[in-house]
């Protein structure tokens, strides 16, 4: 029995709980449009857990477990998504913001991993299947496999770009057979029924990297169970069938099976479960007691002190 899969089982109930939360503030006015991860938790965890504290995590914006495993705390992930400027100041260190303008967040990694070129570090980057056809990755990518930039590009192919499916990204089957002839390595996982894999997949890439120092383009297939965005309808483009059979397929279930399996007892999961439920719960709570943020909070974190010449 390795403890290390009841760690990563607490940060997946964690994640499933802030989502879940996340979705009951946003309906009641509290926060804006969210990003549920709901069916791709594994990935983002597994993308974080592949990292030691000193590598670089470079997130998209789905990225809630991963953020939660570096030590965002959870209370400031609703402060960002409810458009509180605050929520950005306690970032782990060596991660960069949440990103939302498409596939630019791997520029910004490249150029992080342009300088770890010399170190023994590396940098991920996670994106989108839809963000696989931004021309900033397609730069990016060139520029990592140019230079051998020490970079894993992590792909969450969940199979749509809000409503656009997969094949009206790439004519290839995969991500990773779009970016075979771009002078890197590409690899796709595609086992669904096996999601506790896809942590050895993930740490086996990042090792990869490590060794090589060179870049590496992943691609894991997950399944989408919410909507795009809580401003999505998924039901308007995606068929009963399609969205039920994917819930079978729901990662957290899949993984806590396999934990069960392994001899783990129902009774420790759920008291595992409950300590997350309540962990987000109290940073709900506090989140909900913070002051209003001010106009000054909207730009008193933007600009280094020392770039004005006057101290905050
Ligand atoms: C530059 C830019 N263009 C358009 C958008 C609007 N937009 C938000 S999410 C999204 C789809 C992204 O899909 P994908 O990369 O597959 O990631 P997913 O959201 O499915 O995880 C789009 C087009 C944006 N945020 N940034």
């Amino acid at each position: 029995m390795h403890d290390s899969q009841l760690t990563h089982l607490k940060f997946l109930y964690l994640t499933e709980a802030f989502d879940h939360r996340a979705k009951l503030l946003q309906k009641t006015g509290r926060l804006g449009t969210f990003p549920s991860s709901r069916g791709q938790e594994i990935f983002f965890l597994a993308c974080a857990v592949a990292l030691n504290n000193t590598d670089w995590y470079c997130p998209y914006y789905r990225d809630h477990a991963a953020l939660l495993y570096r030590g965002y705390p959870a209370h400031a992930l609703f402060q960002y998504w409810a458009g509180d400027e605050r929520g950005n100041i306690p970032l782990p260190p060596h991660t960069l913001p949440i990103n939302v303008p498409i596939g630019s967040q791997t520029s910004h990694a490249t150029g992080v991993a342009m300088a770890l070129a010399k170190t023994s570090n590396i940098c991920l980057v996670t994106l989108g299947d839809g963000a696989s056809s931004k021309g900033e990755v397609y730069e990016s990518i060139n520029f990592a496999a140019i230079h051998s930039l020490p970079i894993l590009f992590a792909v969450n192919n969940n199979q749509y770009a809000i409503s656009t499916p997969l094949n009206l990204q790439t004519a290839n089957l995969s991500i990773a057979e779009k970016f075979s002839n771009m002078g890197l390595e590409t690899q796709s996982f595609n086992q669904p029924n096996h999601p506790e894999q896809i942590f050895s997949f993930i740490g086996n890439a990042a090792k990869q990297v490590r060794k090589n120092r060179a870049p590496l383009l992943i691609e894991v297939f997950s399944p989408r169970l919410d909507s795009h965005t809580t401003n999505d309808d998924a039901s308007l483009y995606r068929t009963e069938q399609e969205l039920s059979d994917e819930e079978k397929l729901c990662p957290i279930r899949l993984y806590e099976q396999h934990l069960l399996e392994k001899n783990y007892s129902p009774k420790e999961l759920g008291a595992i479960k409950r300590n997350a439920d309540n962990d987000i719960l109290e940073a709900q709570k506090y989140f909900l007691t913070l002051p209003k943020q001010t106009i000054d909070d909207l730009h008193s974190h933007l600009w280094a002190s020392d770039h004005l010449g006057e101290s905050r």
